[in-house]
């Protein structure tokens, strides 16, 4: 019972949302995204698509399990119906 009730008040896991490069995304789209799906402002949209554009991937946001899915279910959507190949992933945070 005691485990129950501390499991009941503790913080959800929380889930880092990774953006991936690929050679056939515009710059253009990945900042559109960033600004639409993860809220961020165009100077930190276009920091962390750079970010991602010369390391390979990068943070986008960290969120509770579902709501990290659901960021990642709509890069793809928006991806596949823009003929892009945008890839993102998740990971414990
Ligand atoms: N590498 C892509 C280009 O040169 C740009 C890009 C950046 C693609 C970030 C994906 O997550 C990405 N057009």
């Amino acid at each position: 019972m005691l485990e129950k009730t501390q499991q009941q008040t503790q913080e959800p896991d929380l889930f880092n949302v990774i953006l991936l490069n690929d050679d056939y995304t515009t710059m253009e789209f990945v900042i559109q995204v960033l600004e639409s799906v993860f809220g961020k402002g165009p100077a930190e949209a276009f920091k962390i698509m750079m970010q991602v554009h010369t390391q390979g991937q990068g943070l986008c946001g960290v969120y509770p399990w579902e709501i990290a899915e659901s960021k990642v279910a709509t890069v793809h959507e928006l991806a596949s119906s823009s003929g892009f190949p945008l890839r993102a992933g998740l990971e414990k945070a």
